[in-house]
């Protein structure tokens, strides 16, 4: 059987990320025989259509919950919300009835094989519980501090100051995610770094604690000792790593390494979880218990909020909100970067009072492209808030309009900015994207939403502060992705009803070794040509990264300068810089945004082979990428042969449709393995160039004393110099093509282990088996029309 969800005791390949690791263990499902989906199961059910016992939560404006608006929620339902529960409950019903009769009918069943192999299958059917329908969908909001995402994210989910925001300082200090689960309770756990993470830490915060000739205060440095005192008080900043390691925290910290709270309302849990995740880098005077937790903030390294089922957003659906940038401490930042790449819709968001600025809001936007390029995103918005902030008078000078309103005024500009801007990401996602792909052709590329009006309601309506119409995009792709993942575990459960029609197959245990090793040989040789298949289809990719590195040599020493040199009003940028070296060449400075030494090296190559790898590995359902269609050539051929040879081996049909089948099972897992290992091809680049330069960012966070900061600069430009002169961007070249070559291998060497189990599988001797099987055609049609409806739906 193919190695990842099927087969006795075989490990689980495509398995779903799960939230924080300290948490939400996977549901036990019987595991004697197969590997089940592990999902947690919170996430999973088909959600906000129902009601259920905390529907009640939304259309309120504030955090308390009002029964009242139950009635409302029903005429609210989502047809397609309806029809795909209904078809997932029959599958559902149509396995389990499966399972029961399996199981009733293995007492009339002695021979150990015969056994085995009906355990198998019903373990099998259950293993498809549709309950699990689906993978947790994250929807990232990614924007500079005070953009509004915070403020965004609580009028979606239709919690009125749910999460903090402020409008002074930057806000949230680290990553936040909210999901809905059917519970009544609304929780947040707090997760902490853990003791090993926290010593790394400090022993950073201690090196920036060092004092050299340029002593005025800067940002990092009090931000460092700010950290420091929180957890070991006051004067504990002037003392070295092993002094402090000896110290006992002035703050006390779970063992568990994190925080559970549970309260009935929103309101009450938005007060306790508040402290936690405001940021506190200037703390401001509180209560003694709010102090205490306030005093934790250095360790805090993500939260996760579960609120009850709203009709707002769809369970299986999580939020995170993304902090403007990182900051010093390695882990969030790590998370930070983590959580872009898993996302599948992300939304740049930027004020429109920025968006007009351009720079940062560039830099954003790339950001989020390269996330699109290297991670699960299939969707990317820019999502433009504050559309209130519009002064008419102003606005009718500009246009020389003397009688435009305030309303009208805030629509005619949302819908110039919406057309520029989706120009602008037009433009740029084609640089990085083939020109078919769907995230280019969609209508809806830009927002403009006012998360004030939404609750204000002063100038525009409900429907004009677009708040429901991202709510709406966010049910459409979640209903398209519920529905394929529906198809597929119907798709599943129609090669296990095939395989059960197949086994009382009467044919003599002698034919069926040399029709499997027929299709065995044919198989083997069709993987060959895959493998050449793959190999062409990288071709495309190789002119323009050796051009790409042709141009990294030529432009690195600018690159490096830029880095180095700050001309003006940049106080404190030699701690910055140290800090940069420390983290390796990537930091996330509050003052200076994100610096990346290493990707920005490799930035040249990336801007030359970005298009090809786009084609390479594009993820839309509806485009192919190169590598897909090698796959299907295979999958073609060999589905082909099948047909040919079932004619002349005389095979049964529904084996032969099973094997089918089972191809296009073992190929989607094949797909599934090149989007695991996509973002680490992508980043090998940087990875790559990170690793020859650590010796040089080494040297550079030592030096001390006077001078350090020149001398600083002088270690870095030489030693990236030195290392480019030995082929640094080289070896990131054959880096990338070496994480090819491994992913190449991979792919094969998976195909030839799933098809050598399914082939044994399906020709071994079942016609040897004792008793009957259980009558189980009711089932399968129930299960082959829920297959039809669901395809018809898919085209439509
Ligand atoms: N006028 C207006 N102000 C808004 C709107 N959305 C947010 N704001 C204000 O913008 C400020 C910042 O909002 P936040 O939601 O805290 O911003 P954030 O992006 O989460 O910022 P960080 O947490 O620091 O990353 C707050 O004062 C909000 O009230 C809006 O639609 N209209
Ligand atoms: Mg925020």
């Amino acid at each position: 059987m193919a190695s990842s969800t099927r087969g006795a005791g075989g490990s689980h390949g495509a398995s779903v990320p799960l939230l924080g690791a300290t948490t939400c263990a996977p549901p036990s499902h019987d595991s004697t025989l197969l590997p089940a989906r592990v999902v947690p199961a919170q996430y999973f059910s088909i959600p906000m259509a129902e009601g259920g016992p905390a529907a009640h939560g939304g259309g309120d404006d504030s955090l308390e919950e009002i029964p009242r608006k139950k009635k409302k929620y029903k005429r609210d339902r989502h047809p397609e919300d309806g029809e795909c529960k209904k078809l997932q409950n029959e599958l559902k019903a149509a396995l389990e009835e499966s399972s029961r009769k399996l199981l009733q009918s293995l007492p009339e069943h002695r021979l150990p094989e015969t056994r085995n192999g009906i355990q198998y299958l019903k373990n099998r059917l259950m293993g498809l519980k549709p309950d699990i329908l689906l993978d947790p969908i994250h929807i990232g909001l990614f924007g500079s501090t005070g953009a509004g995402k915070s403020t965004l994210l609580n009028a979606i989910i239709d919690k009125k100051f749910f999460l903090p925001v402020s409008g002074s300082e930057a806000c949230t200090s680290c990553v936040v995610q909210i999901n809905t689960s059917r519970g009544k309770q609304h929780e947040a756990k707090i997760h902490l770094l853990t003791d090993e993470e926290w010593k790394d830490e400090l022993k950073g915060l201690v090196e920036l604690m060092d004092l050299d000739e340029d002593s005025e205060d800067d940002h990092e440095r009090s931000e460092a000792a700010l950290k420091i005192s929180a957890i070991y008080g006051k004067e504990a900043e002037t003392k070295s790593y092993e002094e402090l390691c000896r110290m006992k925290p002035v703050v006390s910290i779970p063992l568990s390494r994190c925080i559970l709270l549970k309260e009935t309302t929103a309101k009450d849990l938005s007060d306790k979880m508040g402290p936690y995740i405001r940021n506190q880098s200037s703390p401001k005077p509180g209560t003694s218990k709010e102090e205490d937790i306030m005093q934790l903030w250095p360790l805090i390294k993500n939260v996760e909020v579960t609120v009850p089922n709203s009709q707002m957003i769809p369970e299986g659906v999580i939020f995170v909100d993304i902090p403007g940038t990182g900051d010093f401490n390695t882990k969030r930042d790590e998370m930070w970067k983590e959580n872009i790449n898993k996302c599948s819709i992300i939304w740049v968001v930027n004020s429109f009072e920025r968006i007009l600025g351009g720079k940062t809001h560039q830099m954003l936007l790339n950001e989020g492209m390269k996330a699109f390029q290297s991670g699960m995103c299939r969707d990317i918005s820019l999502v433009v808030t504050k559309s209130d902030e519009l002064d008419p008078e102003e606005y009718r000078k500009e246009t020389n309009r003397d009688h435009i309103n305030k309303h009208d005024a805030i629509l005619e500009r949302n819908e110039t900015v919406k057309q520029e801007k989706s120009q602008m990401m037009k433009k740029t996602l084609m640089k990085k994207l083939p020109s078919d792909s769907e995230v280019v052709c969609k209508p809806d590329l830009v927002y403009t939403v006012s998360a004030r009006e939404y609750w204000q309601g002063k100038t525009l309506s409900k429907e004009e502060t677009e708040v429901p119409k991202l709510r709406e995009h966010i049910r459409r792709f979640y209903t398209e992705q519920k529905r394929n993942k529906l198809l597929n575990y119907t798709t599943e459960a129609m090669v296990i009803f095939s395989l059960i029609t197949t086994l009382p197959s009467k044919t003599h245990a002698q034919s069926l070794l040399a029709k499997k090793n027929y299709l065995k040989d044919f198989i083997t040789q069709k993987i060959a040509d895959l493998e050449n298949d793959i190999k062409k289809c990288f071709i495309p990719i190789e002119q323009p990264l050796r051009e790409g590195v042709d141009e990294a040599k030529k432009s690195y020493k600018k690159t490096i300068s830029n880095f180095l040199k700050r001309n003006h009003g940049h106080q404190g940028y030699h701690r910055t810089l140290k800090a940069v070296c420390l983290k390796k060449g990537v930091y996330a400075s509050r003052t200076f945004f994100r610096i990346d030494i290493n990707d920005a090296l490799a930035q040249p190559i990336y801007r030359k082979i970005d298009l090809s790898f786009g084609e390479v590995f594009r993820l839309q359902m509806s485009t192919r990428s190169t590598l897909k269609i090698c796959l299907d050539t295979f999958k073609n051929a060999v589905q082909q042969k099948l047909q040919e040879s079932g004619i002349k081996l005389e095979a049964d049909n529904d084996q032969l449709n099973f094997l089918k089948q089972e191809t296009d099972f073992i190929v989607g897992e094949a797909e599934k393995l090149i989007l695991q290992r996509k973002a680490e091809i992508y980043q090998s680049l940087a990875a790559s160039i990170q690793n020859d330069l650590l010796l040089c960012y080494e040297e550079a966070a030592m030096v001390r004393g006077s001078q350090a900061f020149q001398r600083m600069q002088t270690i870095l430009s030489n030693g990236v110099e030195r290392e480019v002169e030995r082929g640094m961007f080289e070896r990131a070249e054959e880096s990338m093509r070496g994480h090819l070559q491994v992913m190449q291998k991979q792919i094969t060497k998976k195909l030839e282990e799933d098809f050598s189990s399914v082939l044994s599988f399906v020709f071994s001797p079942w016609d040897q088996l004792d008793g009957k099987l259980p009558d189980l055609q009711s089932e399968f049609s129930t299960i082959s029309n829920i297959h039809k409806a669901l395809q018809s739906a898919k085209v439509a």
